[in-house]
């Protein structure tokens, strides 16, 4: 979070504050909730991972051709893409994110450490339809405030929560999407059962996604019968060749 921060402020002494905030309020707040929309199916949506590289796993392809990548999801049937802008960890670009949106006709999440109200309105002028506010870094006050912008630039907001606590903090914001990772970013370690368990303190009028170390078909069918509105899958589709066949499974 401290180099994130610090990249933030080199960025806004680049491009003020105000500016950036002009540029995104002026986009008005667009048709809806895209991403909103594409977690809100009776089916399971997914939601697919473009990354590089990750602090767990280090690089995970020595290949990164990202527009194929995500031209390949979209035509496998993912609902959305998400995308790692986050350079220091995760290899990622804002410039991705942009050509992504560009090539695909697929809501994108911007998936970076949100830390200041800044990158929301950036995210919006990179054409990200959702952000990622982790509950981990974040006070719930400023969830709630940070929601409240999104609210405000059409944009949807995936509040992610590890833990009861966590997930709580992101109910009493009033999060519309709840994401439950099941990896500890403490120690890495990955838990699928996380999730589903954490599913049943989530009422049905919100938005559940499961997200980190999702593997095979049986997964799917554990997270379908847990009620999960949709999975966020990285890695597994990064290191596979066949894309489609993986999600057709
Ligand atoms: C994807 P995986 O295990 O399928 O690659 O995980 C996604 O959940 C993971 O990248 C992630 C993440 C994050 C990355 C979850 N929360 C927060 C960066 C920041």
């Amino acid at each position: 979070a401290a180099a994130t921060r610090h990249r933030i402020e080199r960025k806004k002494a680049e491009v003020p504050l105000e500016k950036v905030k002009h540029m995104a309020l002026s986009m008005g707040s667009g048709t809806g909730f895209p991403f909103s929309a594409a977690l809100n199916k009776p089916e399971i949506s997914f939601i697919c991972e473009v990354k590089k590289a990750s602090p767990s796993k280090g690089e995970l392809v020595a290949d990164f051709p990202y527009l194929q990548i995500a031209g390949e999801y979209e035509q496998a049937g993912a609902d959305a893409i998400s995308v790692l802008t986050e350079p220091e960890y995760f290899q990622g670009s804002d410039d991705y994110l942009v050509q992504i949106k560009e090539a695909v006709a697929l809501p994108v999440l911007r998936k970076d450490f949100v830390v200041d109200a800044y990158q929301l309105y950036e995210a919006k002028t990179l054409g990200a339809s959702a952000v990622l506010l982790i509950c981990a870094l974040l006070d719930t006050r400023i969830i709630c405030d940070y929601l409240a912008i999104c609210a405000e630039l059409g944009l949807s907001a995936l509040v992610e929560a590890h833990d009861e606590r966590e997930v709580d903090a992101a109910l009493t914001a009033g999060a519309g999407i709840i994401g439950v990772n099941n990896r500890n970013l403490k120690d890495f370690t990955v838990d699928i059962s996380n999730s589903i368990r954490l599913r049943q303190l989530v009422p049905e009028n919100i938005l559940f996604v499961a997200e980190s170390g999702i593997q095979t078909a049986s997964d799917i069918a554990m997270l379908r019968r847990a009620k999960v509105n949709g999975v966020l899958i990285g890695e597994t589709l990064m290191r596979c060749h066949n894309k489609r066949a993986k999600l057709a499974e």
